[in-house]
């Protein structure tokens, strides 16, 4: 659906302060229900309410206590396999004891009504998943599979062994997540497919991103250059909030079933 054109910004930003009950404006909620594809690019800021921690923002987001080139990325790998390894076992098994919250459910919640939801998350968890989101493009990979680093196949069981990281049985090399790191390319078919979602849909939403890693955050601008809206729902202002037709500043948790009820009234 045809919002202003790219860039302008007949944006509303509700800062967190917000009222009891978000308001919502009325080309929102009427493009909402008639929306048949809806795209949604989340990040790391739609899990932090399942007590998933952030990577950039807040006292204890990830990359302010592990630097980027030792835990994401090949050459951090390579230098110390077993750092690394054992870090994303932590981050398995704490993602492993939450639940999805009311943001994961409100997003599932918005297929019960006819439109097709495209979530593109650059998140690992698998909480969109575990939600009972049906279409979910893992643009980032997934912290539950491990692969072969030298052969590149993925490999679910391995003799349990003291080794850290532990080997592939095919061919001896070591494992590691299979996650995408700084550096490394995403997976073709993920991101042709949320290119193609983000190129196709009516209205286009990005949540709990602060739209700094690329190519991912280049999603929102491929809706907004086609003169779709774009609805941004984060904690603080990011580099789209410009760019968004609206800009909804609070929790993800809080607006988002807050938004689904004002579109689809019980
Ligand atoms: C690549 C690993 C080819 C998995 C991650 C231009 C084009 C292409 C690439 C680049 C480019 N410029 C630079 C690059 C290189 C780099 C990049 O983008 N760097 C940035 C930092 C400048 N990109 C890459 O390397 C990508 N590869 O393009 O390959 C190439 C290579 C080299 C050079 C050119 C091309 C690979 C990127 C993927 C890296 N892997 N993670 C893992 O361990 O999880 S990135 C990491 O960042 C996570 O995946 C994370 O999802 C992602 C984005 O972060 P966010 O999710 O947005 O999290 P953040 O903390 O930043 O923000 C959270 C937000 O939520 C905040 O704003 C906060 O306010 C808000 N929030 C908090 N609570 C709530 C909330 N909002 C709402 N409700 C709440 N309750």
């Amino acid at each position: 659906m045809m919002g202003p054109p790219f860039g302008a910004t007949a944006k509303r930003v509700c800062p967190w302060g917000l009222a009891a009950m978000t308001s919502f404006p009325t080309w929102l909620i009427e493009q909402l229900r008639a929306a048949r594809h809806i795209a949604i690019l989340t990040g790391s800021g739609i899990s932090t309410e399942s007590g998933i921690p952030t990577f950039r923002d807040g006292q204890n987001s990830l990359w302010k206590d592990f630097d980027i080139r030792d835990y994401a990325s090949v050459d951090g790998y390579l230098r110390n396999p077993q750092r690394v390894w054992d870090w994303y076992v932590e981050r398995r098994v704490q993602m492993d004891s939450v639940e999805p919250n009311p943001g994961h459910f409100a997003l599932a919640q918005m297929e019960q009504h006819g439109a097709r939801v495209s979530i593109l998350t650059q998140n690992i968890d698998g909480l969109h998943q575990r939600a009972g989101s049906s279409e979910v493009i893992e643009l980032h990979g997934n912290i539950h599979r491990s692969r072969c680093y030298r052969e590149h196949t993925l490999v679910d069981t391995w003799p349990e062994t003291a080794e850290r990281p532990p080997r592939c049985p095919d061919c001896g090399g070591p494992l590691r997540p299979d996650v995408v790191w700084f550096g490394e390319m995403l997976p073709d078919e993920a991101l042709a497919a949320a290119e193609r979602a983000a190129r196709e849909c009516d209205l286009f939403f990005s949540i709990g991103t602060s739209a700094v890693v690329y190519p991912a955050a280049a999603l929102p601008l491929v809706a907004a250059r086609r003169r779709t809206s774009v609805v941004e729902v984060n904690l603080e202002e990011t580099p789209l909030t410009d760019i968004a037709r609206s800009s909804f500043q609070g929790p993800a948790g809080r607006i988002l079933p807050e938004l689904v009820a004002a579109a689809w009234p019980e």
